[in-house]
């Protein structure tokens, strides 16, 4: 199979380009089917489908700061210091990986993957169905050489990966503008996003997550990064409750093999309510369940 794709034509490089187009039209088509609601939910899950991926490489090892920003217009930049994008054009599909991450849908992670994935989500396959759903979407890639841009339109490619500068930076941006055709309305909560990456900075330990607020004259930013972890996580949910804690060292259990970890935070309080929080692959598990029980 592989060695006929290499020897494709022109004919089947457009076929190929053909099936990017209605694979990101069945996106904007039925939206609800890729992020589960239109409503701000979709909105919001838009980010954290790009933010998984900056997560994806902090936990390879490549990564430890990711920033967001909300610009005025309500437009999404995220930004991180892994290893970029790879760049390079993936044979058989004569596109370079970059491209193919945000114009083909179900492109999770498979160049060069190396099975590190620890969070959940739906990974590489998220960036097109944002790149779908956006008015327009930019990624701007350093590799240590090299700065790489490209432009998007509600999906469809505006212009090629380009080099368009020299950088001995490392990293991705991406930077969108959800699609108002889409979104019954496209105005961001600062709040619910803070929360969201205060949650993932808890469970990422060591990790730096930041979110910024352009939007106003006055702007909000907020940078986390908690060394302890979910102990930090039961600390600070303890503070904004206001509950009175019975110990002050958090019981914190880790173990790990080759292929799996857990890690288990436990502190009492003098209310009567217990509150179990779990979660898998970074996702969190409302009802419990298998990891959990
Ligand atoms: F996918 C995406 F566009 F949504 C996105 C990806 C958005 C953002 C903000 C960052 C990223 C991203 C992807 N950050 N870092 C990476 N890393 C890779 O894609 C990567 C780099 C190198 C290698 C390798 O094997 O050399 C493998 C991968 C998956």
């Amino acid at each position: 199979m592989e060695e006929i794709l290499n020897f494709q034509t022109n004919e089947n490089y457009d076929e190929n380009q053909i099936q990017v187009l209605e694979g990101l039209e069945a996106v904007r088509k039925r939206p609800g089917m890729y992020i589960g609601t239109t409503g701000p939910r979709g909105l919001h899950h838009l980010v954290y489908e790009i933010v998984d991926n900056s997560i994806d490489e902090a936990l390879a090892g490549h990564c430890d700061l990711i920033s967001v920003e909300i610009l005025p217009g309500d437009v999404i930049r995220v930004s991180d210091n892994g290893r970029g994008i790879p760049t390079g054009i993936l044979e058989g599909k004569g596109l370079s990986a970059a491209t193919v991450v945000f114009t083909v849908l179900h492109a999770g992670g498979k160049f060069g993957g190396s099975g590190y994935k620890v969070s959940g989500g739906l990974h590489g396959v998220g960036a097109s169905v944002v790149n779908a759903l956006s008015e327009w979407l930019e990624v701007e890639i350093c590799d240590g050489t090299d700065v790489f841009k490209q432009r998007f339109e509600r999906g469809e490619i505006i212009t090629d990966l380009l080099k368009v500068a020299k950088s001995d930076c490392t990293g991705t941006t991406v930077t969108f503008k959800p699609d108002s055709l889409i979104f019954e309305d496209t105005a961001y909560d600062y709040e619910i996003l803070l929360s969201r990456l205060r949650e993932q900075a808890f469970l990422n330990a060591g990790i730096t997550l930041s979110i910024s607020d352009l939007r106003e004259s006055e702007p909000k930013t907020k940078v986390m990064c908690y060394e302890g972890g979910i102990r930090k996580f039961i600390e600070h949910i303890h503070k904004r409750k206001g509950l009175e804690t019975l110990h002050d060292e958090v019981i914190y259990l880790s173990a790990r093999n080759e292929n799996h970890s857990a890690e288990v935070a436990i502190q009492y309080n003098d209310s009567y309510n217990e509150m179990v929080l779990s979660f898998a692959n970074n996702i969190h598990t409302i009802e419990g369940g298998t990891h959990e029980i």
